[in-house]
């Protein structure tokens, strides 16, 4: 909305609220042949997590098939998505990293 500014000749603007961005959680996804240290390096390298956050999100994902990498804005979500196949590809594992609406 508009506020009246008061005695200075000036007129100031409220921002109006706009709605919170939707968040999407990125998924690694188990497989049979991508080394559990190359999966550590890339939860510490693309998600920035510490050796031991790493090492329990991987382990999760090798005895439960899925588990959550972090939560981020649609942008950021699909970069990491990204970054993470490219980098999978070139190192020719099959890893697979995905993201959904929260
Ligand atoms: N299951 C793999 C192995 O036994 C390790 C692994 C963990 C692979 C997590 C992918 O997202 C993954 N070498």
């Amino acid at each position: 909305g508009d506020d009246e500014g008061t005695n200075t000749g000036v007129i100031s603007k409220t921002k109006p609220k706009t709605k919170k961005p939707s968040l999407y959680k990125v998924l690694l996804l188990n497989d049979d042949y991508t080394p559990m240290e190359f999966v550590v390096l890339v939860l510490e390298h693309f998600f920035n997590k510490g050796r031991e956050d790493a090492t329990r999100i991987m382990l999760h994902v090798h005895q439960h098939g899925v588990g959550i990498c972090g939560l981020y804005t649609y942008e950021v979500a699909e970069t990491k998505v990204t970054q993470v196949m490219d980098f999978a590809r070139q190192h020719q594992h099959p890893l697979q990293c995905t993201m959904e609406r929260e």
